[in-house]
């Protein structure tokens, strides 16, 4: 899949759409998501141009790479989300039901969580 520059992430990190911004570095920008499926969720987002997590696995930088699992576990920390826990999904493709093709993890809690997969 080739990346779309026009997606609604890029749109994010262009700051040409505005988002509920909870954590910002270098590699990585966290924002809540605009319809939550749980008390908590925000969406974590690498700044650089990949479509999924196999396309950020396969071609970002080990900076980015670290920068981006650091900004995860920076957020969890930050929404206090450690000792109750929470669910890290990353969707990928058609049968992911990947909407967005930006890459980014879901991150979900503040709340017991149900089923991982409902149909
Ligand atoms: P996925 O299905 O994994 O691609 O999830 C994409 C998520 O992005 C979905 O939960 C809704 C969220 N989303 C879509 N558009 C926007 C937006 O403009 N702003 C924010 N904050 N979230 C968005």
């Amino acid at each position: 899949m080739a990346y779309d520059k026009n997606n609604i992430f890029a749109k994010i990190i262009q700051r040409e759409i505005p988002c509920d911004k909870v954590y910002e570095d270098d590699f990585s920008l966290a924002f809540r998501d605009i319809s939550p499926k749980a008390k908590i969720h925000v969406l974590v987002i690498p700044k650089g141009m990949y479509t999924g997590f196999d396309d950020f696995t396969d071609n970002a930088s080990d900076k980015e790479k670290v920068g981006f699992s650091t900004a995860v576990s920076k957020v969890i920390k930050q929404l206090n989300l450690s000792e109750k826990g929470c669910r890290l999904i990353s969707n990928l493709g058609n049968d992911g039901g990947q909407e967005v093709p930006h890459y980014h993890v879901h991150i979900l809690g503040g709340e017991t969580l149900g089923a991982l997969i409902g149909k």
